[in-house]
């Protein structure tokens, strides 16, 4: 097992607590680290990564009407990702407001510093004596080594809790398949896959001879788009050879495992809220940028337990026979092994589904054995007692 940093594009602790620290000192609100980011691009023309997650240098700039509509939706923008800009807004505005911001900022550095050494030292030198299975530490990120050489897939650390499973929010519900609402306590914390699988560690498991079909793409591209066109008795093989080559207990999770980490705590529609917005996700709708196809794993940002595209890109498969509704479901977080199991249940829509089918309670039911180009599945890992 090695340990790895925070997802490509989003905040590590480590920044989080710097950005606390900062704002408890009255240095800076949440508006100036969106400014001092941006001020940052413009400035140093940085490399940063366009709507399509391609490489790009010089300033930011507005996406032109006609680029717009070839894609066929709304382009988000970096500044979209802290809500705090507009496009706008003039580029000398922008740039004065950080002269004065930065010229606030050197005036505290000496106190930021001793501040942000204090915040950082303790947490940090805790943080490297825990391993993947020490199950008070939610949040905590890990990849497995694999016995045939490199890393499965990154994992991270779900806390156990309770939470109400269904249509809470009241919008957009199917009726009757998402109810009744009920409560489920899940008893233990256990590992998610950050992202679904990818057509790489896909194709890792063909490599080894653990997983027989290789399915096709789409002509999309392999590597880190999300693994499509597998069933669900596809997706067991590739647990069963992953637990074979970790020696861990990979499996897929729970459909109510499922809902209580796309929810993340969150009562909405969606984690982020009841409106779907843009640049969220990956759907039709769903302004995200991606027209009609997937998107690569981590091109959207994560929910606030770090898992991302548990709305939209692809539907994924868990361990769950398909139930018309809820009626009879345990309670415990445990998978419906009864009912109908020559289908099985799928959550979080893809990229060719509605907004109200991304939605946290959004569930649907599949033959086991069907292979289309919207379906895929992300791993579950039981931790260790
Ligand atoms: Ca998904």
């Amino acid at each position: 097992m090695t340990d790895r940093k925070q997802p490509a594009g989003t905040e590590t602790p480590a920044v989080a607590r710097l950005r606390g620290v900062l704002k408890d000192a009255g240095l800076v609100g949440e508006g100036d680290y969106a400014a001092h980011l941006e001020e940052k691009h413009l400035r140093d023309g940085e490399a940063h990564e366009d709507a399509r997650g391609h490489k790009r240098r010089g300033p930011l700039r507005r996406p032109s009407a006609k680029q717009s509509e070839q894609d066929g939706d709304e382009q988000p923008g970096i500044l979209d990702l802290f809500g705090t800009l507009e496009w706008d807004e003039s580029y000398d505005y922008k740039l004065e407001r950080s002269r004065r911001l930065r010229s606030r900022r050197l005036g505290g550095l000496a106190l930021v510093l001793a501040l942000a050494l204090a915040a950082l030292a303790a947490p940090q030198a805790a943080a490297q004596e825990l391993d993947a299975d020490d199950a008070d530490h939610p949040g905590r990120t890990f990849r497995d080594s694999l016995a045939s050489g490199g890393d499965g897939p990154e994992m991270v650390v779900v806390p156990a809790g309770s939470f109400r499973m269904g249509c809470v929010s009241g919008v957009d519900c199917y009726p009757g398949r998402e109810e009744p609402v009920h409560e489920v306590t899940i008893p233990r914390p256990f590992a998610v896959g950050s992202h679904e699988v990818t057509f790489a560690e896909w194709d890792a498991c063909v490599s080894a001879g653990g997983c027989e079909h290789r399915p096709d793409d789409r002509g999309w591209g392999r590597d880190r788009r999300p693994v499509i066109n597998v069933s669900w008795q596809d997706a067991q093989e590739y647990v069963s050879w992953l637990s074979g080559e970790t020696g861990a207990a990979y499996r897929l999770p729970s459909e109510s495992e499922w809902e209580y980490a796309a929810r993340a705590g969150s009562n909405t529609a969606y984690a982020w809220g009841d409106e779907i917005g843009s640049g969220r996700a990956n759907c039709a709708g769903c302004r995200g940028g991606w027209s009609h196809q997937t998107a690569p794993a981590g091109s959207f940002p994560p929910n606030s337990w770090g898992l991302h595209d548990m709305h939209g890109n692809v539907w994924e498969w868990v361990e769950d026979c398909w139930h018309e509704s809820y009626d009879g479901a345990a309670p415990d977080g445990a998978a419906r092994q009864s009912d109908d199991c020559s289908r099985h249940a799928l959550r979080g829509g893809s990229w060719d589904a509605g907004r109200a089918l991304v939605r946290s309670a959004s569930r649907f039911g599949h033959g086991s054995g069907i292979r289309v180009g919207y379906l895929g599945f992300r791993v579950a890992r039981t931790l260790a007692p």
